[in-house]
C-alpha cells in the first residue's frame, strides 16, 4: 500500500500533527512524520515534495501555523494529493493559517480540513480514504470504523434519553 507523509513546519507542531498519525495507525496504514518550513527550509520542503512520488507517499498531510505556507508550498511541487492542517499557533487563533492554507489558486490544490487537532484526525481519515479508493481492505476498515461511530452515537442517546432533564 501507498504510505503517508505528515509534515510540520516546526516540531511545536508535532502535539497536533500525533492526531493525524495516530489514525493512520489505527487503520494499518504506514506513515513517516518530519518537520519541513516553508519559510526557514524551502529548499528542504521542496525536495521533500518533488521526491515523495518516488518514495512510494500517496497522500501528503501538510500541517503549520501562522502565515502556514507548507501546504501550498509541497502543493505547488507534487501532484500527489495535499491535505492541509491550520495550526492554531498565534494570536490570530489559526483564523491566520486557515485563511494562508485554505486559499490556494486554482490548478494548485490543498484540501484544507479544521484548525487544530480536529483537523489533524480529518487529515488521517481523509488520507485513509484516498487510499482506500485502492484498496479494498483498507476501504471495508473505514466501513467498519463508521458503523463504530454510528453504533456509539445510539449507545449515547439511549444514556442520554434515560438520564432525561435529570
Ligand atoms: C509555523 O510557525 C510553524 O508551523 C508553527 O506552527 C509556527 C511557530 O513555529 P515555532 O516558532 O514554534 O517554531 O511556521
Amino acid at each position: 500500500m501507498l504510505r503517508v507523509a505528515v509534515v510540520m513546519g516546526s516540531d511545536s507542531d508535532y502535539e497536533v500533527m500525533v492526531e493525524a498519525a495516530e489514525v493512520l495507525k489505527g487503520f494499518g496504514i504506514e506513515c513517516e512524520m518530519t518537520v519541513a518550513s516553508a519559510h526557514r527550509t524551502p529548499e528542504r520542503a521542496i525536495e521533500f515534495a518533488r521526491s515523495a512520488k518516488e518514495r512510494g507517499i500517496g497522500v501528503i498531510i501538510a500541517g503549520a501555523g501562522m502565515a502556514a505556507h507548507l501546504a501550498g508550498a509541497l502543493a505547488a511541487n507534487t501532484t500527489v494529493p495535499v491535505i492541509g492542517v491550520p495550526i492554531n499557533a498565534s494570536p490570530l487563533g489559526g483564523l491566520d493559517a486557515l485563511l494562508s492554507t485554505v486559499q490556494m489558486p486554482p490548478g494548485v490544490p490543498v484540501a484544507t480540513v479544521a484548525v487544530g487537532k480536529a483537523g489533524a484526525k480529518n487529515a488521517g481519515f481523509l488520507a485513509a480514504q484516498i487510499l482506500g479508493l485502492g484498496n479494498e481492505e483498507l476501504a471495508k476498515r473505514l466501513e467498519a470504523h463508521r458503523e463504530e461511530m454510528a453504533r456509539s452515537v445510539e449507545e449515547n442517546a439511549k444514556k442520554v434519553e434515560e438520564k432525561g432533564g435529570g
